[in-house]
Order: C-alpha cells, then sequence, then structure tokens
C-alpha cells in the first residue's frame, strides 16, 4: 500500500517521505487513508488520500471540479473561514489516476475528531449549526454550474420504483427472504416518495446542498469541540434544503450505529432531534420557506425510507453499491432503517410540535 502511497505523493509533489498510513473506515463508497509524511527536518505532516470509487462516481474529474468551485466560493466569500485543501500535480490538476488506473486525490489533514455517534446535546447543536451554516454559504451559490454527481440521488420516489422494479427480477434469488421487508415499503411508498415528486413540481426552491449529511461529515476542533469545516463534498448538488436536515437526524438522532442489528437498540432520539433543530434553523430558519418548514419531519421520515430502501436495493441485486463487512449487512442495515422510519412515523405529531418550537 505504502509502494502506492508514495506513487501518488510523489504525483502531487508532496514533500518528506511517507512513513506510515492508516485506513479511515467509516465512509461506505470512497477508499481513505491518513498518511504521515516525515520530512528532513524531522517534522510531520499528514495528508488525507482518497481513491474514488468510479464505479459509484461514474464521472470523478467533474466531481473535482464541482469541489473547486464550492471550495473556491466558500474561499472568496468567506476568506476566514476554513475550506478544504486539495493537492496539485504539476500539471494543475487535484487529481492523478494511479498505475492500476484508479483514481486518486490527496488533501491536507485537518487536526480534528469527529462523531459517529454522539450523546452530548451540544455537540449535535452544533452539528446542526455546520450544516446549515454550509447551505447559507452556497446560499448565492449559482448551482446550475455544478455537474450532478449522481443523477436523482435523493429521488425518493425514482429510488423505490428502483427497488420495487429489482424485486421483480430478483437476479439474486434474495426476494423470498425480504418479503416482510418490502411489504412494510409499499405501504408507505408514496408518502415516502411525495417530497420528492412535490420538490420535481416545483414546489420547493432548488437549493445547493451537501446531500450526504451525516455528523461524521463534520470536523470538530478537539479542544473546544467547535466545528472547523464540513467535508465529504462528492455529492453537494441541487436538492432539497429539508433533505440535508432529514439525513443529518436520520443518522445522529438513531440511538443506535447505522447497521445495528439489535432492532431493540433502534430508536429515534426526540432531544437530539430537538438539539439538532436548534442548530440547523438557527442557522436557516429564516430562510426557508413555510413549505419547507413544514416538510421537515416528513422529510426525515422519507430519507429514512430511502436509504432503507438503496440499502435493500443493493441486497437484492448483489452488494455491488455500499461495502459490505459480512453477507446480509445490507439486510441488517435495511432493516435497522426501516425500525427507525416506524419510529419516526410513531413520534411524527412530538416531532412536528419540536420543529414549531425551535423556529
Ligand atoms: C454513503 O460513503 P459515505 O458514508 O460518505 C452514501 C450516502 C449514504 C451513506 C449511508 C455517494 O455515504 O448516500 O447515506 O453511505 N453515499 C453515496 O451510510 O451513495
Ligand atoms: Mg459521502
Amino acid at each position: 500500500m505504502l509502494d502506492t502511497i508514495r506513487k501518488i505523493g510523489a504525483a502531487f509533489r508532496l514533500p518528506g517521505e511517507a512513513t506510515a498510513c492508516d485506513t479511515i473506515t467509516n465512509g461506505n463508497i470512497n477508499a481513505t487513508c491518513r498518511v504521515t509524511y516525515r520530512n528532513p527536518d524531522g517534522s510531520t505532516k499528514q495528508y488525507i488520500f482518497q481513491r474514488v470509487n468510479t464505479a459509484v462516481f461514474s464521472d470523478p474529474v467533474k466531481i473535482m471540479q464541482n469541489i473547486d468551485r464550492v471550495t473556491s466560493y466558500i474561499r472568496e466569500k468567506y476568506p476566514e473561514e476554513p475550506t478544504l485543501h486539495f493537492h496539485h500535480t504539476a500539471d494543475g490538476k487535484n487529481y492523478v489516476f494511479s498505475d492500476e488506473n484508479a483514481f486518486w486525490r490527496v488533501m491536507n489533514c485537518v487536526d480534528a475528531v469527529t462523531f459517529d455517534t454522539c450523546d452530548d446535546l451540544s455537540v449535535i447543536e452544533a452539528t446542526g449549526k455546520a450544516f446549515g451554516h454550509f447551505q447559507n454559504q452556497l446560499a448565492d451559490f449559482d448551482g446550475s454550474q455544478l455537474y450532478e454527481t449522481i443523477p436523482d440521488f435523493h429521488n425518493t420516489k425514482k429510488r423505490l420504483d428502483t427497488l420495487f422494479s429489482h424485486a421483480e427480477q430478483d437476479p439474486c434469488g434474495r426476494v423470498a427472504e425480504v418479503q416482510e421487508e418490502l411489504g412494510f415499503i409499499a405501504t408507505v411508498r408514496e408518502e415516502a416518495g411525495a417530497l420528492s415528486v412535490r420538490y420535481a413540481s416545483g414546489e420547493f426552491p432548488v437549493r445547493v446542498t451537501h446531500n450526504d449529511t451525516k455528523s461524521n461529515n463534520v470536523l470538530f476542533d478537539r479542544e473546544t469541540r467547535r466545528p472547523i469545516v464540513v467535508i465529504d463534498l462528492d455529492t453537494v448538488m441541487p436538492g432539497m434544503a429539508m433533505y440535508d436536515f432529514a439525513d443529518a437526524v436520520r443518522f445522529i438522532a438513531n440511538t443506535a450505529a447505522e447497521d445495528e442489528p439489535d432492532l431493540s437498540r433502534v430508536s429515534f432520539d426526540t432531544e437530539k432531534f430537538r438539539a439538532f433543530c436548534r442548530g440547523f434553523l438557527g442557522e436557516v430558519g429564516s430562510r426557508l420557506t413555510q413549505p419547507e418548514l413544514d416538510s421537515l419531519v416528513q422529510a426525515s421520515f422519507s430519507i429514512t425510507v430511502e436509504l432503507a430502501s438503496r440499502f435493500l436495493d443493493d441486497y437484492i441485486t448483489g452488494d455491488k453499491y455500499f461495502k459490505v463487512n459480512y453477507p446480509a449487512h445490507n439486510l441488517v442495515r435495511t432493516r435497522c432503517q426501516l425500525a427507525l422510519a416506524k419510529d419516526i412515523l410513531a413520534k411524527r405529531a412530538e416531532l412536528e410540535q419540536i420543529v414549531r418550537e425551535a423556529k
């Protein structure tokens, strides 16, 4: 591994010598590692090396162009705020192809902590602030400049249509064992897809959104526990404001991990939801339209069903999209997300009330 890393580092003209490489395992798509370089004077510097999954991101060069546009825009408009810094090759590219034709990029490693789970409500509120702030930073950015990295990424209706059509084809003979899951999704199919249908008909503003707002995509200062910067900009595209809110609470307000097999541990924590609301709406609440504000809870339900259906679709079609650590991983993830979606439905009235109070 270090051999490949060294060649890539050389293409980016990184000074010093690569001495260690630690894998970062919390992404489900790209391969990421933190690499330490030692300079001749003994000092060290760390970089993040990432191999982009080109089966998922079919045009990674355009993704890097998007990221460049977004980070340059933020840098110009908010020069005092940190942005991600990608390295460039001698011919000015912010990516290289390795000998094996894999697509690599390198950015500076920010000394920070991230939270996969978190019981500290003030950190959750700060996470809401960070994602809200990110939307604010890009509020006037012209989204038509952005290439759509994964078309229909959060088109829930289309995701559900795809699931049911693959279930009919049953390419891996796995459909018989997922009847219960498919049955439940069928009963909520219309409700879960409704916002995406309304978005397509122009009922909600098209915003520039992050689209992958897991809490571990915010870097925090180790000491102050203040957010430093939002990372993972691969899916920054035009989208619905409320889906960024929704994907974040889907992840952070779950009392268990996203792939918890013991469903008795999975529930939607209303106090975590309240804390995130406070942070997010404190930033963007005054910019959102009333229909957007009124859809935050439904969006939380919708994106949870959407992700369940993406995991289930991947299970049915042979685990080609998400990294899996064991054979039934996608099925376990599906069940966890469905249990969470059910709990969001059960708590809907209470959650609506929390949104009204947070506004
Ligand atoms: C994927 O790889 P990661 O963790 O950044 C996925 C998200 C899902 C998430 C679920 C491009 O994100 O949409 O919400 O897994 N990203 C893509 O953990 O599909
Ligand atoms: Mg991501």
